[in-house]
């Protein structure tokens, strides 16, 4: 949605609610087995990766070169990013996230935090010396990464002094009007459903918030009612 955004191109968008679990419905089961969103569906074309889906829609439709480059060696770049995103990032993503939304974990485990500080220090010293990842110009590649990164800072929170270089990329990502239109209301619902996950009693949750977020605000204190 934050390339969709960035690259001023609508097509018609469907609401799926994870909360429902409308994502493990017979009908998006039959489009993707993997269960998980976003989903393009172009007349015969059926594609389940943000990557493939973004490629395939900057290749028809995109018209600035700094997002999408057209020469290969600058293309391959941007690929090679999309694979650090999916192959390297994202699994941190799952299997933090994974045991509090559906197996009733109340943490994000040790081990995985120190993975994913291992990950942010790897961006940190892929950032460093340049503005962006794809180097002077913002890409759909950095896009592609906030959306990760922005999801992984709920559940371990970006140190601004040990990743100074990251935590600036993050803000001035998060300034881009596309951050706003295409990645606020899901990272919001993505906290929510990481404070609540499956928690059965209320009343027990408020005593141990899961999110980074919640934990912030109660300065990382038990609620004690
Ligand atoms: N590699 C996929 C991953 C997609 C993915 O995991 N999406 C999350 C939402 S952002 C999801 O659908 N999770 C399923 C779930 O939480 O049950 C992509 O880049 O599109």
């Amino acid at each position: 949605m934050m390339g969709l955004d960035a690259m001023n191109i609508s097509l018609t968008e469907v609401d799926v609610d994870m909360d429902q679990a409308e994502h493990r419905s017979p009908e998006i089961v039959a489009m993707n087995p993997l269960q998980t969103l976003p989903i393009l569906k172009d007349k015969e074309l059926i594609l389940y990766d943000s990557h493939a889906i973004t490629m395939y829609i900057a290749s028809l439709y995109c018209e600035d070169t700094k997002l999408l480059p057209s020469n290969p060696a600058s293309r391959a770049l941007i690929d090679q990013l999309f694979h650090y995103d999916g192959g390297i990032l994202y699994p941190h993503y799952r299997s933090c996230a994974y045991p509090i939304l559906y197996e009733n974990c109340r943490f994000v485990m040790p081990q995985q935090t120190k993975e994913v500080e291992y990950a942010y220090q790897e961006l940190e010293t892929l950032l460093k010396g340049r503005s962006w990842f794809s180097g002077t110009y913002m890409s759909l590649a950095d896009i592609a990464i906030v959306a990760t990164v922005s999801t992984l800072n709920v559940l371990v929170p970006v140190n601004k002094e040990r990743y100074p270089v990251l935590f600036s990329w993050m803000f001035r990502m998060s300034q881009k009007p596309f951050y706003t239109t295409g990645n606020l209301k899901g990272l919001n619902e993505f906290t929510k459903r990481i404070d609540t996950g499956n928690v059965k009693d209320l009343q027990e949750l408020k005593k141990s918030p899961r999110s980074s977020v919640t934990r912030r605000s109660t300065g990382g204190k038990l609620v004690d009612n």
